[in-house]
């Protein structure tokens, strides 16, 4: 299940998007694939906590809204939880064994999914960064400033408590992950996309392992920040591939037989 950010007229069916979506492919190894653009449930623009779910809750505008009102990535991540509750009713899916995953903006909100609604059986995070997988406490790559900056839409107004202070954030990204555990979680990151900090993902990744442990489940077995395509770990597993911010074959491959290990009874 994933959101999908971009306009209606770039379809996942479109030759210039087969890549990214690898739709054959999934069917072909037995799973649904199921897609929702998050512009229908959230407008991703400055404006629109006014308008689609946040108006359905009197949100307010990115401004307006009081300090702890959500903002659109806490919409679409509602919008995802929406979407399983109708898949439930569906009987042609066995829908406990599902994975929730998202790309970017998206891959944020996929997280934010998986960490509040424990239905989402396997979480995909691909190369999320800030407000993501990547630590902010690193201080490297797109910040809490730049973002709140950038995207004053994207999350609860009081996160801007800590544009350039983020050290005195009570918390950090890898406790998000840790809310994960200990359903299976492959946090993937991509070298040629520097703005998400791969080895904040990394480190966050690492940080999350040892609740992975507690429950028994094998984390990423290593310390040190991997090879190029070379993913490790078990059920909390990483890769940095080579190439730009994106999500491509290669990603997929893995994922898929992330799926197969884990979801398959
Ligand atoms: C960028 C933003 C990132 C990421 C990316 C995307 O502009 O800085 O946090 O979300 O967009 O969604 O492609």
């Amino acid at each position: 299940m994933r959101w999908w950010s971009r306009s209606r007229k770039i379809s996942p069916s479109s030759a210039a998007r087969a890549e990214q979506w690898q739709i054959e492919t999934v069917i072909a190894r037995g799973y649904v694939t199921v897609s929702a653009w998050c512009n229908d449930l959230a407008p991703d623009r400055a404006n629109g906590l006014s308008e689609g779910a946040p108006a359905l809750f009197s949100t307010g505008g990115a401004e307006e809204r009081s300090g702890d009102a959500w903002g659109a990535v806490g919409a679409w991540a509602w919008g995802l939880s929406r979407a399983l509750d109708y898949l439930e009713t569906d009987t042609d899916v066995d829908a406990r064994r599902n994975a929730v995953h998202g790309h970017s903006r998206l891959g944020k909100a996929a997280i934010w999914a998986a960490a509040q609604d424990e239905r989402f059986a396997l979480l995909i995070s691909n190369e999320s960064g800030c407000g993501g997988a990547a630590l902010s406490k690193r201080v490297y790559g797109e910040t809490v400033g730049i973002i709140n900056q950038k995207f004053p839409h994207w999350f609860a107004k009081n996160f801007r408590r800590y544009d350039d202070n983020e050290t005195a954030l009570p918390v950090d990204q890898h406790q998000l992950l840790a809310l994960i555990a200990p359903r299976p979680l492959y946090v993937a990151s991509a070298e040629g996309d520097q703005w998400t900090d791969p080895r904040g993902e990394f480190l966050s990744a690492l940080g999350a392992e040892p609740v992975y442990t507690l429950h028994g489940k094998a984390g990423l077995g290593v310390t040190a920040m991997p090879a190029l395509d070379a993913p490790v770990g078990g059920t909390l597993r990483y890769h940095i591939r080579t190439g730009k911010h994106d999500i491509i074959a290669y990603d997929w491959a893995q994922y898929l037989d992330f799926a197969d290990r884990h979801l398959r009874p």
